[in-house]
């Protein structure tokens, strides 16, 4: 009779074992989501699938019955029978090894199945539910395989009881600390672990898809105002040239640079700008207000502190916005300030000095807009900051929330006490493009083509050296303005063998691009693109 309560009860516990394995495997699943495969949930795609081949009859029959909740019931009648399946599916990996597993990879193939067969999948949508039954299988062999150890040692105890009362021997058994003991606490302290783990990262990790998907809607049915002045593109912008970078950079191949582990999700009805520190008003601005100041267009090219010589962490945009001193003046910037602390929701911060804010001459700005849509979530939706000629860390601050007009003397940005300038104007530069490193290049005539940036000042003259020859002037496109980079490109009759190609600028002030090699830190790159060609 004892053995059987026993029995009942370690069956209990497989239950349990399973329905973690399964917490397990949906919370690896949503968290794998949230980082790579926005909307890759099984819970999601399994519900999505419900919904699809439920005869039509059944729909009209739930939306009847229970109307706008009708959702809500199918995803809780749905997690019903997820904790009811991965219940059976512990009890069988106790009583019929390895028949859990399997029935927990079988829903993985499904719900695998469910997901990539929705439309607008992205290529590694498989991964999150895969690595997930992986996770949830891996915890429900091992959480298992201790239940069975704590009810081995368990009727191990029981056997020696008998055998203690048959010789009449009067022993306490059930010590603590004994095997049994610690064979049960094993299985426990296990089980809480990941069952707590999994309800807070399966839970955080979907409320933030939530918000992210919920922005991502708002953001595509946000209609710009358009711009009162566009920007002109001059002929001969853009070259024509296989494997040069395009002249505006598609936001989808834009680098993206930041500390946000996840993307700030903000709804640009309750976003709100503060203007304050050294002001003679303190000022606070809604997304509507920006709107309302008129938007313009700016072409503007962005470039990274930590872009090396040649790297690719610099981008090319169609900027839509307002002037930054047209903001700044509603609020008044009192005498003695000369930088303003910009902050982001997440609490990053970048130092800029005020004149390059106010300058009438530059176009430091409130950017909306790139590439002729709201910013991308990951570029700073709703409002960004754009100054020209500074790297990003100290300027293009995302998701802004607040101006504050201070001094360099009293404040500090983000960046500064972990190695980097307060202040740090970009260095001109070159960059080759094609041929790339590593490329199969045959003999012949061939372009080589790159881009050289010198925001603010312009580039006048892009070199390029071939071995140890005499440098020559590449052909530049036009330039949009002397904020954007410009493309350049030469022909070259290159022969077998492996060959130097090196690249150096001239800005419009007559400098050449330092050759000296610096690191990224504390303020940008320098160097001479210098790549090592192979000619067959
Ligand atoms: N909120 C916030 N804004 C930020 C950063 C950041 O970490 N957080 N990084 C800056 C850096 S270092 C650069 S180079 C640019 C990059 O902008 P992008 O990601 O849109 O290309 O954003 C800047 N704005
Ligand atoms: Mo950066």
């Amino acid at each position: 009779m004892a053995k059987r309560n026993r029995g009942k009860r370690f069956i209990a516990w497989a239950a349990l074992a399973g329905v973690i394995g399964g917490a397990v495997f949906l919370a690896t699943a949503e968290l794998f989501a949230l980082l790579f495969a926005r909307g890759a949930s099984p819970i999601l795609a399994v519900g999505g699938f419900v919904i699809d081949i439920v005869p039509q009859p059944f729909k009209e029959f739930a939306i009847a019955t229970f109307g706008e909740y009708d959702k809500i019931v199918l995803l809780a009648g749905l997690g019903l029978a997820v904790v009811i399946a991965s219940a059976i599916a512990g009890v069988l990996q106790l009583v019929r090894p390895p028949l859990g597993v399997v029935a927990l990879v079988i829903a993985g193939v499904l719900s695998t199945a469910a997901i990539v067969t929705r439309s607008g999948v992205t290529p590694l949508a498989f991964l999150p539910p895969v690595l997930g039954t992986i996770a949830g299988s891996v915890l429900l062999v091992v959480l298992v395989r201790r239940l069975r150890a704590w009810r081995a040692s368990a009727s191990a105890a029981v056997e020696n009881h008998r055998e203690e009362e048959d010789a009449q021997v009067d022993l306490v058994v059930d010590t603590p600390g004994a095997p049994k003991e610690l064979n049960r606490r094993r299985f426990f302290v296990l089980a809480a672990i990941a069952g707590a783990s999994a309800v807070v990262v399966g839970i955080t990790a979907r409320t933030v898809s939530m918000a992210v998907s919920s922005v991502e809607t708002i953001r595509k049915a946000l209609k710009l105002p358009a711009p009162r002045t566009t920007v002109k593109v001059p002929e001969g912008a853009e070259l024509d040239v296989p494997g040069l970078s395009e002249l505006f950079t598609p936001n989808d191949d834009f680098y993206r640079v930041d500390t946000a582990l996840t993307v700030p999700t903000i709804d640009p009805e309750t976003w709100r700008l503060v203007i304050d520190g050294m002001v003679d008003q303190r000022v606070e601005m809604s997304f509507q207000d920006i709107l309302d100041m008129g938007v313009d267009e700016y072409a503007i090219t962005l470039t990274c502190v930590s872009n090396e010589v040649g790297g690719e962490l610099v981008g090319n945009a169609m900027w839509l916005g307002v002037p930054l001193r047209d903001v700044l003046r509603k609020a008044g910037v009192k005498s003695g300030a000369d930088m303003v602390l910009s902050r982001s929701v997440d609490g990053y911060t970048a130092s800029t000095p005020l004149a390059a804010l106010v300058d009438d001459e530059l176009d430091a700005i409130l950017a909306v807009g790139m590439n002729g849509e709201p910013l991308p979530l990951e570029h700073g939706f709703p409002v960004r900051m754009v100054v020209p000629g500074l790297y990003g860390y100290v300027s293009a601050t995302k998701w802004l929330t607040e101006l504050k007009v201070t001094t360099f003397a009293d404040d500090e940005a983000y960046w500064t006490p972990r190695g980097y300038s307060a202040e740090a104007p970009i260095k001109f530069s070159s960059r080759l493009d094609t041929p790339s490193i590593g490329e199969a290049v045959s003999a012949g005539r061939i372009p080589i083509a790159g881009v050289a940036w010198a925001q603010t000042v312009g580039i006048e003259r892009v070199e390029v050296r071939i071995d140890e020859g005499e440098w020559m002037p590449a052909t530049l496109s036009t330039p949009i303005n002397d904020d954007t980079w410009v493309q350049w490109f030469m022909e070259w009759d290159a022969t077998p063998g492996t060959h130097y190609v090196a690249v150096r600028a001239v800005n419009k002030n007559g400098d050449l691009q330092i050759e000296e090699r610096a690191p990224i830190a504390p303020n940008g790159s320098s160097g001479w693109q210098r790549s090592l060609i192979r000619v067959s």
